[in-house]
């Protein structure tokens, strides 16, 4: 019988491990990878292999003849054995001399187009529909790496914060968002949505635990194709209690995304440096009402303000050029937007209740979170959602958490997809979602 022990039964090494061999052991070592491309210099071949940690460099020190040819066909799975020697000029500073090579596994067909490139020359549009392809790409790869950082960055921080972290159902009875971005579902004869947040259930676990967080995908009915939504996306989510104001919330995000930067730079160097990244350097971020940054821009820039409940993309995309030119700032808290577009269960600013203690973050002139404090108060919450056209009996079990007690709390969500967009500067939102859906796309 076959009894599993938890012990190591693949024989390979990280780059890190290989690199920090004896003398000794270097002499013969094996290890597996993907051929990326294989550089054919006559007498001999460097062969590249894409391994967990990024490339290595391995030296065929014979004539590829034309019988072996097949052996070195870009994204054979291989096994090599050979001496792990210093070399300055390849990637991690070492290469592997190539003593003996297996191939575990070839593909069928040739690659639509070679993924070892720098610079894929392609069209996103079609980038997207052969992701299997091109994720391989060094490059591309690189892209959901940063991505996986920045999750972890702020997953220990919020673990540091003494947050929970909670996992809400994303098949849901009624939508927190409001508006006609939501999904509808037949479930089991019943109406059901797909969930456009966690809203409810992060807020009903105040009482539980004080503090959660969810990163978890989310979804949007959104009809229109634009450059920064999605019809699924990856929300950062945290919600607090205890909160004396929403800027407690605005100061948690604010040493989130310090600490997630900071760990970046620690562990992620290679991954910022392979994309060109250059992080924002921060010690604070400014704050601004809704009101005073539409007025700023209409005063800077000549424009008149058409929507005075929102913000449009263009007057996103001019408060963060005039804070940027103005203050030096990549980011800027846009505070106490209007209650006509914030949601039921954002709270009144008591000073002037048209307006919500609520905010956005916007980064380079994009909004990325959304967030405020929450009505806590029971007949508050009925009646905005009355106000608001809702019925309070489809949120009977939300209203569990007002009825039965609740301090005052607030928190906030972060399109994962759009930071990283804004920190790589790209200019679509599919570059920074692996297998993005959108209107059209259901595949890959
Ligand atoms: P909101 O609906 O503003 O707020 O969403 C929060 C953040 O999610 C991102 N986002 C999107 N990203 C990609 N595609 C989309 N279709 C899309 N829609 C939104 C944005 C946005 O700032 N429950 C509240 C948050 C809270 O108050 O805690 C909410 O979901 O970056």
């Amino acid at each position: 019988m076959v009894k599993a022990t938890g012990e190591r039964t693949i024989m390979d090494l990280s780059i890190e491990e290989l690199k920090a061999l004896s003398p000794e052991e270097k002499k013969s070592v094996t290890t597996h990878g993907t051929i990326y491309n294989v550089r054919d210099m006559g007498d001999f071949a460097f062969v590249i292999i894409r391994k967990i940690g990024g490339l290595v460099q391995c030296l065929y020190n014979k004539k590829i003849t034309e019988e072996d040819r097949h052996l070195f066909q870009d994204e054979n799975a291989i096994r090599v054995t050979g001496e792990v020697r210093d070399e300055e000029r390849a990637v991690n500073g070492f290469e592997i001399v190539i003593d003996k090579m297996e191939v575990l596994s070839a593909p069928k067909e040739e690659l639509p187009l070679s993924v070892s490139k720098r610079k894929l020359n392609i069209a996103l549009e079609n980038e997207i529909e052969i992701r299997p392809v091109t994720l391989r790409n060094e490059q591309r790869r690189s892209v959901f790496k940063l991505q996986e950082g920045i999750v972890r960055g702020f997953r220990r921080y919020l673990e540091d914060n003494g947050f929970t972290e909670i996992f809400s159902p994303k098949i849901i009875a009624a939508g927190a968002e409001g508006g006609a971005n939501i999904f509808k579902l037949d479930y089991f004869g019943k109406k059901a949505y797909l969930a456009q947040s966690p809203q409810t259930y992060k807020q009903t676990l105040i009482p539980v635990y004080e503090r959660v967080f969810e990163i978890a995908p989310v979804f949007r009915a959104e009809k229109h194709d634009t450059a920064r939504h999605l019809n699924e996306y990856v929300s950062v989510d945290f919600e607090m209690g205890y909160i004396n104001s929403f800027y407690d919330v605005i100061n948690m995000e604010t040493g989130m995304l310090k600490y997630c930067f900071n760990y970046l730079e620690e562990n992620y160097a290679l991954v910022l440096k392979k994309l060109g990244c250059e992080l924002p350097k921060f010690d604070t971020i400014p704050c601004v009402k809704f009101r005073d940054a539409k007025e700023m821009v209409a005063k800077k820039y000549g424009r008149k303000i058409k929507d005075p409940y929102d913000l449009e993309p263009e007057e996103e995309r001019l408060i963060g050029e005039l804070f940027k030119e103005d203050y030096g700032s990549d980011f800027v808290f846009v505070t106490h937007y209007p209650v006509k577009k914030r949601p039921f269960y954002a709270m009144d600013d008591p000073e002037d209740p048209k307006y919500t203690l609520s905010f956005d973050l916007l980064f380079r002139g994009m909004e990325i979170t959304t967030g405020g404090q929450r009505i806590h108060d029971y007949d508050e919450q009925v009646k905005k959602m009355i106000f608001k056209g809702l019925y309070p009996e489809d949120f009977e079990s939300y209203l569990m958490l007002h009825k039965y007690g609740v301090p005052p709390h607030g928190g906030l969500g972060m399109g994962l997809e759009r930071l990283v967009m804004k920190l790589l500067d790209e200019k679509n939102i599919r570059a920074t979602s692996m297998f993005p859906r959108d209107t059209t796309r259901l595949n890959p």
